[in-house]
């Protein structure tokens, strides 16, 4: 898979791409991931990239020319077409379904930019689809665009050691996960569920399905009305 991300803070992107599972699946050719600076796309001598909105009111806009310039170069950089993802709290809530969806792609660019929004015209003028992560306001895309990587990238086969771990996921079952113990048997006076030392793995995968029912329930009830799924 190439992700490309349009940005303004390439630097953002440094630390979370260059560890653990997100650095080997670029060390390994899964992931290209590939991020442009759209302030490189800027006209004037003040590398301006920014405007006020037209109609008054707070804040500032994303100008459409310099993302314009940027997306077009950007798109050549490879033969792939890709689906293009601007990053807004107005889009559809990322969840693990459309981590899914995401991942079955050969080519992701993400549009993230700061202020207070972007003109009307680069969402149009695109054909962009919009993502959001969650019902609050973060100060620009950067974050949410790392955050939908992750998710998709740790799904991509081959980047996670079993390929079969990530289906046991809370969320890909529609429920949150059962609880896990690892050694020692007893800590602090607490131990390891007896069925766990048991050696029934019919017994085992019965008690982790009910576990993870009951906690769906109690944690998050929504999870278990159908309305809820997207
Ligand atoms: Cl994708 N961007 C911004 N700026 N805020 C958000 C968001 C995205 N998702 C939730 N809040």
């Amino acid at each position: 898979m190439r992700i490309d991300v349009l940005t303004l803070f390439p630097e953002m992107f440094e630390s979370p791409l260059s560890h653990s599972i997100l650095k080997r699946a670029q060390e390994t050719g899964i992931v290209d991931i590939v991020l442009t600076n759209i302030r490189d796309f800027a006209t004037d001598s003040y590398k301006k990239v920014d405007d006020k909105p037209y109609g008054g009111g707070p804040g500032m806009v994303m100008m459409p020319g310099p993302v314009f310039d940027c997306f077009e170069y950007v798109e050549k950089l490879s033969p792939e077409e890709g689906r293009v993802i601007l990053l807004t709290p107005q889009g559809q809530k990322f969840n693990q379904a459309k981590a899914a969806e995401l991942g079955a792609e050969n080519r992701l660019i993400f549009i993230a930019g700061k202020y207070e929004g972007f003109d009307e015209r680069i969402r149009i003028g695109l054909g962009a689809e919009q993502i959001s992560i969650g019902d609050y306001v973060l100060s620009g895309g950067e974050l949410a665009a790392m955050i939908i990587i992750d998710a998709v990238v740790r799904l991509l086969a081959g980047v996670l050691g079993d390929e079969d771990s990530p289906k046991d996921d809370s969320f890909s079952t529609g429920l949150l996960e059962y609880p896990q113990y690892t050694r020692p048997e007893v800590f602090r006076g607490m131990k390891v569920p007896d069925i766990l030392l048991s050696g029934d793995h019919g017994k085992i995968a019965e008690w982790r399905r009910r576990q993870a029912l009951e906690r769906t329930k109690k944690w998050r009830p929504d999870l278990l009305k159908d309305n809820n799924k997207e």
